[in-house]
């Protein structure tokens, strides 16, 4: 078994400024709407080595290349993405090769090809946790949008066709469907239910967790992904998991969704019961809705983050770190 100490206290965030997934602007905003309210100083309160990595931009090359438009084809959308996600990709896993734990605030879910590009290249049996009202498991044929923010699953399970036909996306190891989990699904398309279906993949609806209590899902999910804490885990967390109530300032909200409380426990868990080294917190959006709402998305993101304050321990329960041990 390989714990490094090192990366339990040393956390890189980056932003992964970007809209490209889906057509609403704002999203390529929220890393830095954090930041003037405060996001890094309350991070770096978490961890005794902090290093804000700044954003990651579409390049501009790139912009001009493939214009947004809604009459983009699908496959310039995800060419475009491929380009984006292999830069990201690259930001990532130079982080996480010297075992820093690292936070990429969205964007829209569309960045988790890069995210979980870089991880996956780190540990290609790493187990990833998707915290989504949506499964992000369709293809440009099960898709009603053909926006990629619902993609990004597919594409790292390799079941896009454009993908390699278009030989896209080249740099993404291949993720197996028994190394993910769901919790939070509440609004999936008939594809994406299929797909769900036809490889066994584990899954908690929000009603499940109404029903079992987060505490529930957590230790099913844990003996499902990591029984034996070995394991390095990737979090990849859309904030319309939550309830509209808490998350208001995001594209696609669905109603009855986890409580903050619920989204809360789910990163403290997996911050201190795993070895959780990645984590994508996307589609906060701080260009829809007024104060209020931007005043309350902000709240309830600061809330979730509160979890990352150092309560990890060791999986075996062998090790401890003192502080300023490293
Ligand atoms: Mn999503």
């Amino acid at each position: 078994m390989k714990i490094n100490i090192k990366q339990k206290d040393q956390c890189s965030l980056i932003t992964a400024a970007t809209h490209m997934g889906q057509k609403k602007p704002g999203t390529e905003l929220a890393g830095d709407w954090l930041k003037v309210r405060g996001l890094s100083e309350k991070i770096s309160e978490f961890f005794s080595d902090f290093r804000d990595i700044g954003n990651v931009f579409e390049s501009i090359k790139h912009e001009k290349e493939y214009e947004l438009s809604d009459e983009l084809s699908i496959t310039k959308k995800l060419k475009k993405l491929s380009h984006y996600s292999e830069r990201l990709s690259e930001v990532i896993f130079r982080e996480l090769s010297q075992d820093r734990f690292v936070l990429t605030i969205g964007g829209d879910h569309s960045i988790a090809a890069g995210t979980l590009a870089a991880s996956l290249q780190f540990d290609e049996n790493i187990k990833v946790l998707w915290v989504d009202a949506h499964a992000d498991l369709n293809t440009p044929r099960t898709s009603p949008s053909h926006n990629t923010h619902g993609m990004p699953v597919a594409i790292a399970m390799d079941l896009v066709n454009e993908v390699s036909e278009n030989n896209l996306f080249s740099f993404l190891p291949k993720l197996k469907p028994q190394n993910i989990a769901y919790i939070g699904l509440r609004d999936v398309d008939p594809g994406e239910r299929a797909f769900l279906d036809r490889f066994n993949i584990k899954s908690y609806d929000a009603q499940d967790v109404h029903r079992l209590g987060i505490e529930q899902v957590l230790t099913e999910c844990k003996q499902y992904l990591d029984p034996d804490s070995t394991n390095n885990i990737h979090l990849s967390f859309d904030v319309d998991a939550i309830d509209p109530l808490y998350f208001p300032a995001t594209g696609t909200p669905v109603p009855e969704g986890l409580s903050l409380k619920d989204g809360r426990r789910i990163i403290e868990f997996l911050n201190s019961e795993t070895n959780l080294i990645s984590f994508d917190l996307v589609e906060i959006n701080p260009l829809l809705g007024g104060k209020e709402e931007l005043d309350q998305t902000f709240a309830s993101t600061m809330e979730l983050l509160s979890a990352l304050k150092r309560t990890r321990k060791y999986p075996t329960g062998s090790i401890h770190l003192e502080e300023n041990s490293v």
